[in-house]
């Protein structure tokens, strides 16, 4: 292949995959983990909001489903011992949790984190921002990796919450 027949090539398909994220929207089926990110990541508050109102401990209209929450929670399962068999109604208590321990909130951060991964925002291999500066610097599955297993729990909160905040 010529050069410029190669790089319209990877034009193409660069534009192909964007067509293909688009048109999926926010959620990608759950049995697919993504290859590349859509970049759309929720903070807390929007996850939150979702496990409340699949749980119907609020009558608020939701932007995904409660089976496509499920569908979340199986992806998790599938990839992450953490969360492994979290129900909705346990990932509604997580979220909720009312006066929780810097643990606990490192815990629903990563959660919420993790439902990002699932819900299409971030591929293992991607950059992200784990200290707020605006420029991703880790890649995911690392910055993962010290956060479900570092010892220092405000830090662990910080990576993940970082990770939320990534949209402006
Ligand atoms: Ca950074």
């Amino acid at each position: 292949m010529s050069k410029p027949a190669f790089f319209l090539a990877v034009l193409l398909f660069s534009a192909a995959l964007i067509a293909s994220v688009s048109a999926h929207g926010p959620t990608v089926p759950p049995t697919e983990p993504p290859t590349v990110g859509s970049g759309d990541f929720r903070t807390i508050g929007f996850w939150k909001h979702q496990f409340a109102v699949a749980t119907s401990n609020n009558n608020g209209k939701a932007q995904i489903s409660a089976s496509d929450l499920q569908g979340l929670l199986d992806e998790l399962d599938a990839n992450w011992t953490t969360f492994s068999g979290t129900t909705l109604g346990e990932g509604y208590d997580l979220l909720w949790l009312k006066k929780a321990s810097m643990e606990e909130r490192a815990r629903q951060q990563c959660f919420a984190t993790l439902l990002n991964w699932a819900n299409g925002a971030v591929a293992f291999g991607e950059l992200v921002d784990t200290d707020y500066d605006g420029f991703p610097d880790t890649t995911f599955s690392d910055a993962m990796a010290d956060a479900l297993t570092g010892s220092d729990y405000e830090n662990n909160k910080n990576i993940c919450d970082s990770i939320n905040n990534m949209n402006p």
